[in-house]
């Protein structure tokens, strides 16, 4: 089955009505149901699917081995996100898979199509949750603490997908079973529409990280409070966005937003006790942490100037990635030499990165918007892309 038919059978899991687009979070009733979509339909393909002790899922051709050649991405999206963004890479591996079958092609070594979990960070804040946690790059303790908007901590979330909470954590005994790693995704911008070419090779990942930036002053009254009376939360938090913006804009190709600002309670005739932000910051290079201080400085400016207490936490954070170079080149080599793309974007690719030896495929996306609804990419274009990762994988599991 074409990735394409494959991202059809799934199109409607998880629609957002309310905020377009999709919404499917780790181990939430979508996602499930993705999940069992991925096992049925990798089960058809006579692979052996198994869950981590982190939820993530992984389909193996062949016995699992050492030198394994794996392959995939993940199903969960960001809150009204769009169709491709992590499917399109796992509906492609399945696609690449059951080619070389059909081909007749036999792996030498084995080869694995992964799914990991909570990509996106969309339901407990975490991006790439399933891969830090895997390689230990993250406090498994922390992790399990962590809450959704609705005051579930991961430990009960998994326990309730039928894992043991306990056994969050590093797996080195897995992680040491992956020879190379290749993750196709959609493209997120539009690099590829002004090339011309419908496959690209991923070559860096740039920096990233998440602030939680929680104010808190006094709840009160919209009417019966005067303004001089107030000590009003919002007021520092707005500053701050705009201080985001601004600072931002003094740092080349420095990208930085606020995507989530959340007023306690929340009453249109109440002055909100608390008002929490999270900011997602990316600067090329080593400048993240130099560009959060100065929005850090003017947030705590703006907060003692309302009279409003101010405490900023980091979420997460990676450093600049540099896909592996051996592996790009023989991709180039295989591939004919389609371009090269650095990317904003995060991925589990970049978390192995550090660990295996990385490298991604991405597909021309004609809107290049992403992480919306209008993320896009051409049913040619999908299949050329699988194309390309069939090739890669054949190669590597000769
Ligand atoms: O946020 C990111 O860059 C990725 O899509 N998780
Ligand atoms: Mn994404
Ligand atoms: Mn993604
Ligand atoms: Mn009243």
């Amino acid at each position: 089955m074409s990735a394409a038919e494959l991202l059809g059978q799934i199109a409607d899991v998880g629609r957002d009505a309310r905020r377009g687009g999709y919404s499917r979070h780790v181990f939430d009733e979508p996602e499930r149901e993705l999940r069992t979509w991925f096992v049925e339909r990798a089960q058809r393909l006579g692979l052996g699917v198994e869950t981590d002790r982190n939820g993530n899922l992984w389909a193996w051709w062949g016995s699992p081995g050492p030198e394994a050649v794996v392959t995939g991405s993940h199903l969960d999206s960001v809150p009204g996100g769009g169709a491709f963004d992590g499917p399109l890479g796992v509906a492609s591996a399945l696609d690449a898979v059951e080619s070389l079958q059909t081909k007749g092609f036999r792996p030498a070594k084995p080869v694995a199509v992964v799914v990991f979990a909570e990509e996106e960070g969309g339901r407990f804040g975490l991006p790439c949750l399933g891969s830090r946690l895997m390689t230990g790059t993250v406090d498994a303790d922390w992790v399990r603490g962590l809450r959704d908007p609705d005051g579930v901590t991961f430990a009960e979330a998994v326990a309730a997908a039928g894992l043991d909470a306990g056994g969050v954590g590093a797996d080195p005994d897995r992680l040491g079973l992956i020879g190379q790693f290749v993750e196709l995704h959609v493209e997120q911008g539009s690099g590829l529409i002004d090339l011309g070419s419908p496959v690209a090779v991923g070559s860096t990942v740039i920096a990233h990280g998440r602030w939680r930036f929680s104010f808190s002053g006094q709840g009160n009254h919209a009417g019966a409070t005067r303004l001089a009376d107030r000590v009003d939360p919002m007021l520092p938090a707005a500053e701050t966005v705009l201080a985001v913006r601004r600072l931002a804009q003094g740092r080349d190709d420095a990208r930085a937003t606020v995507g989530r600002l959340v007023p306690t309670p929340g009453g249109t005739n109440v002055i909100a006790s608390t008002v929490d932000l999270w900011l997602d910051a990316r600067v090329p290079g080593v400048e993240t942490p130099a560009l959060v201080e100065e929005i850090a400085v003017a947030a705590r400016d703006a907060a003692e100037g309302e009279g409003c207490e101010l405490i900023i936490s980091r979420e997460s954070y990676s450093g600049d990635v540099v896909f592996d170079e051996p592996l790009r080149r023989a991709l180039g080599e295989w591939l004919g030499a389609p371009p090269e793309l650095p990317t904003g974007a995060g991925h589990d690719a970049a978390i192995l990165a550090g660990f295996v030896p990385s490298a991604m495929l991405y597909v021309r996306n004609p809107t290049g918007i992403s992480h919306a609804p209008d993320e896009f990419a051409e049913e040619a274009d999908v299949a050329a892309g699988a194309r390309a990762l069939a090739e890669v994988l054949e190669r590597l599991a000769k």
